[in-house]
């Protein structure tokens, strides 16, 4: 029998602001920085400690806990109808290296508070309920992000992304081997198994929800985005003999670069976003006129066709500037732009008006792991405000009505699609 408005209500009242701000802040004790955020980037010691306590709160819960072959945790509670493929709500524990408290930690938060409501109110579903820490959502150590839950939906992808090294050195496969040898035994999951739905609470990244006053973002997909690795191979020369007009120098050439690929990006309306995050030169040694650089690049835009007339300008605009030096354009990841399902943001639309929380419809610019799971199942998303839009940042900031708010309206349209 489908849960009635006013089991729904009942529900969102079992939501506790204080135990969800309780959560965050024993979460944020794993990888805290001096200014107030976290460095927990996949699969570290600080990733691991926060997915075993995790583990630890799906046990008090008595929900099964299981792993899939990426490393992404499924914490379960059972529907009537276990058969059924279940309803998830999740994010990621894994965070940048100066990242905040709330980013992907506040989508698996509000998926526990979630269940601790179910068993306040005593709210059996049809349905089996999961939520999911997904694997290496941010993408720092190892790249590209929203890695596990691509490999999650496209298990074809399995082994090459197992075999990405990471940025000390390590691959995923072995840090992925150190926290199997930690987490003890678990169920397996296997990948691209059935969903019914997925919703995902996250903060929104951005000031509009603050601008405009309201608390409930009822997302309706995410823009596109193509990701690059830039490799610029010059000569490695002494820097004080070598004469100036026979260098081959990387840096000089991936600089010119940088700034005649933000010259064809540059946007009058301000809705495209390209980034270069990370620059290294090689071997980096003062004296050395550097011969190897390789940068990244984060292009997106909500248009499809300009991303593709754009994206396919920069290897020709990096290699027109290249001057003596060679470069390489490798093309790492590409995702259209993704439109999350009607009917699922019509149940997020009335959840938060069932708590009269304001709302308004809105596009993520950030990416999601909902982006992959809205290729296998009905999918939406849920933003909360963060203070100033601003993340990625240590000092990244949320209210804890607000997250309750948030976490609110999941628990409610999590119940009514697991009916
Ligand atoms: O890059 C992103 O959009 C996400 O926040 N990792
Ligand atoms: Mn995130
Ligand atoms: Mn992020």
């Amino acid at each position: 029998m489908a849960l009635t408005d006013a089991d729904l209500s009942r529900l969102a009242a079992a939501v506790d602001e204080e135990r969800l701000w309780q959560m965050h802040m024993e979460m944020a004790k794993f990888g805290a920085t001096p200014l107030g955020g976290v460095c927990r980037e996949c699969l570290t010691p600080e990733d691991i400690q926060a997915r075993l306590l995790l583990k630890r709160w799906a046990e008090e819960l008595g929900c099964d806990v299981s792993i899939d072959a990426i490393g992404n945790m499924f914490v379960r509670r059972n529907g009537s109808d276990t058969a059924a493929p279940p309803i998830a709500t999740g994010s990621h524990l894994d965070s940048q290296p100066t990242g905040g408290k709330f980013d992907g930690a506040y989508g698996v938060l509000a998926g526990i508070e979630m269940l601790y409501a179910l068993r306040d109110a005593n709210i059996q579903t049809e349905r089996s309920i999961e939520v999911i820490n997904f694997t290496n959502e941010e993408g720092g150590r190892f790249q590209p992000g929203v890695m596990g839950s691509q490999v999650f939906v496209r298990p074809n992808e399995l082994e090459r992304m197992l075999g990405v090294v990471g940025t000390d050195g390590v691959t995923m496969a072995e840090a992925l081997a150190g926290f199997m040898a930690e987490v003890g035994p678990v169920n397996t999951k296997p990948l691209k198994a059935p969903f019914a739905g997925f919703v995902e609470a996250h903060i929104e990244q951005a000031p509009r929800l603050e601008e405009t006053g309201n608390i409930i973002g009822v997302v309706t997909g995410i823009q596109g985005a193509r990701k690059y690795q830039v490799t610029v191979r010059g000569e490695e020369a002494h820097s004080g003999t070598m004469p100036m007009r026979r260098r081959k120098d990387s840096v000089l050439a991936a600089s010119k670069m940088v700034v005649a690929l933000h010259e064809l990006m540059a946007d009058p309306d301000d809705l495209t976003r390209f980034n270069v995050g990370r620059f290294q030169a090689y071997p980096g040694a003062p004296s050395v006129v550097p011969g190897q650089v390789r940068f990244s690049i984060d292009f997106r835009c909500p248009n499809d066709d300009k991303r593709e007339v754009l994206g396919n300008r920069i290897a020709e605009v990096c290699s027109t500037v290249a001057g003596p030096c060679d470069v390489e354009v490798l093309e790492i990841q590409r995702a259209e732009t993704t439109p999350f399902d009607q009917g699922v943001m019509q149940v997020i639309a009335r959840a938060a008006d069932r708590i009269n929380c304001p709302r308004m419809d809105l596009l993520s610019g950030a990416a999601h792991d909902a982006r992959n799971m809205a290729r296998i199942c009905p999918t939406g998303m849920v933003f909360i405000p963060c203070e100033g839009g601003i993340s990625h940042n240590e000092v990244e900031s949320a209210t804890p009505s607000d997250l309750a708010a948030g976490a609110r309206v999941i628990a409610q349209t999590v119940a009514e699609m697991a009916g």
